[in-house]
């Protein structure tokens, strides 16, 4: 039996999967991932780190950085970006009821565009974004922030403060709402799917911890820490292993 053959044979045997994922989902849509040999933190960006821009102290000191960054990398500049066959094909074993949940490190939008319903972000999302004034607070959209920009690149509310993104930047805590759902679906699950990240990001890597079922299955072109306390191990691009996946 082939390694894709072994995953359909869990994944048909499944009745309650999770799937957790990370920047190499999205990388076949065109939005590079940090750490692959071609990713963001290989791109040179003004000698600043990425983890750098990205957190709270960049956000605080150097907002311009910050959003200079923010519009480029992580927005692509309002390129339109479409779900590819591993956002669809998860959407679909979740509308068949397989799928339970999917829990998710990116801050695109991109599973909701493929139709997935149970999506949590640990890291937030670029889907909303709001003043930073309390009591103000006011919600606006990503075209909103492009069309909101001052004369620095920041984008300023009508009463004049900040507006910042709902991600969840460096040094900040993680939205507990997600993270509690995503516990709890773990802790229910039979078997858990983790592709497309390097794990190495916390707290959002010790989520594996919650899970307890008896097929876990690690998918990434590089190897990774939990590789070993894996059912099945596949080092392939995830793109040719979902195109693959038979739903039903
Ligand atoms: P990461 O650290 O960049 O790791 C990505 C992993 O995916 C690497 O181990 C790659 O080997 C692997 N990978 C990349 N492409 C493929 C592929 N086609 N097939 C199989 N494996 C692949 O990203 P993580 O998600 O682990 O790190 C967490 C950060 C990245 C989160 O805070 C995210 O917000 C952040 N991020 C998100 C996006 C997005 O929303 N699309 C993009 C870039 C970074």
């Amino acid at each position: 039996m082939t390694d894709i053959e072994q995953l359909q044979k869990f994944i048909d045997e499944s009745q309650n999967i999770v799937f957790f994922g990370g920047a190499g989902v999205s990388t076949a849509s065109g939005i590079p991932d940090f750490r692959s040999p071609n990713g963001l933190y290989a791109q040179n960006y003004g000698n600043k780190a990425p983890e750098y821009i990205l957190s709270s102290t960049c956000w605080k000191r150097e907002r311009k950085l910050f959003y200079k960054f923010y519009f480029d990398k992580i927005l692509m500049n309002g390129q339109k970006i479409e779900p590819n066959i591993i956002h669809k094909k998860l959407a679909e074993l979740e509308s068949i009821g397989k799928l339970k949940a999917i829990i998710t490190q990116n801050i695109d939008t991109l599973h909701q565009d493929a139709g997935s319903k149970n999506v949590y972000q640990v890291h937030g999302t670029t889907f909303t974004n709001h003043c930073i004034r309390q009591g103000c607070n006011k919600e606006y959209s990503i075209k909103e922030l492009f069309e909101r920009k001052n004369e620095d690149g920041i984008p300023v509310c009508d009463c004049g403060s900040a507006i910042k993104p709902d991600v969840t930047l460096y040094e900040e805590k993680l939205p507990s709402d997600a993270w509690e759902n995503s516990v709890k679906a773990l802790k229910n699950a039979d078997m858990l799917i983790i592709a497309g990240t390097s794990l190495v990001v916390y707290p959002a890597a010790s989520l594996l911890n919650y899970f307890h079922g008896d097929k876990l299955v690690i998918l990434n072109l590089q190897e990774t820490e939990a590789d070993s306390m894996a059912d099945l191990v596949i080092h392939k691009d995830m793109k040719d292993v979902f195109e693959k996946i038979i739903v039903g």
